[in-house]
């Protein structure tokens, strides 16, 4: 059956890799399964017809046959659990690799989000100079503890997993920030992930609808 993505008809960031289409490209050419994109506008996100797909008006969704998934959290999910890959055999490594799916998702990402909002959203802000530095700390925080745990090691638990490319994915978002370069090892591990050739096939995908394109207002 034919897989169905949504991505941005054109990123804000002009094809970086950074919008949440890249990710799910990533696991589905990790895992080697084809996948067609319909590319979608602002506009359009928040129309009847993708609110259908996706109810609170983002991109990316997944739609295989009748199946409709949003949240690139439970799409990729669904794509490591039905193709060899992305998870391992053994029960307890495979909730592992989840586990650091959900640590991606929900302890690491959510103070970048918050950082890049703070930059983006309220730079005009008078307070906006003051807050900046304690938003950067709360990114901080759980990076020392990801770095710490990372050791010397190339992947979080083993071999490359769904977690490894969640949390990749998640760090990638730094980089404009400088602040992932504090933390020499998790810049190295996020480089890994970005030599896969798996995910130089995404990258390129992504970055081939919105090259030469103006990013969206
Ligand atoms: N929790 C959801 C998931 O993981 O799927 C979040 C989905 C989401 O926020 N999607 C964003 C979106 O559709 C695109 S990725 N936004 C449109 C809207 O809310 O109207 C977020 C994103 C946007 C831009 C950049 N960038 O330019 O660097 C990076 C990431």
């Amino acid at each position: 059956m034919t897989i169905t993505i949504t991505a941005f008809e054109r990123s804000p960031d002009r094809g970086m890799g950074l919008a949440r289409d890249t990710r799910v490209r990533w696991a589905l050419e990790e895992v080697g399964q084809p996948y067609e994109v319909r590319l979608v506008s602002f506009a359009a996100m928040k129309e009847p017809a993708h609110l259908k797909l996706h109810p609170f008006g983002k991109i990316p969704t997944y739609e295989e046959g009748d199946l409709v998934l949003f949240e690139t959290g439970s799409i990729i999910l669904y794509i490591a659990e039905r193709h060899t890959g992305l998870l391992p055999n053994d029960a307890n490594a495979r909730a592992r690799a989840i586990t650091w799916m959900f640590a991606a998702l929900n302890t690491v990402e959510p103070p970048i989000l918050e950082l890049a909002n703070a930059k983006l959203l309220e730079s005009d802000k008078p307070w906006s100079k003051e807050r900046l530095p304690l938003v950067a700390d709360r990114v901080r925080g759980p990076l020392k503890q990801l770095f710490a745990r990372l050791g010397e090691a190339d992947w979080l638990d083993g071999a490359f997993s769904a977690g490894d490319l969640m949390m990749v994915h998640v760090l990638q978002r730094l980089k404009p920030s400088g602040l992932l370069n504090e933390f020499p090892s998790l810049a190295a591990y996020v480089a890994r992930g970005e030599a896969r050739p798996a995910y130089k096939r995404a990258f390129a995908a992504q970055l081939a609808v919105n090259a030469g394109k103006a990013p969206a207002g």
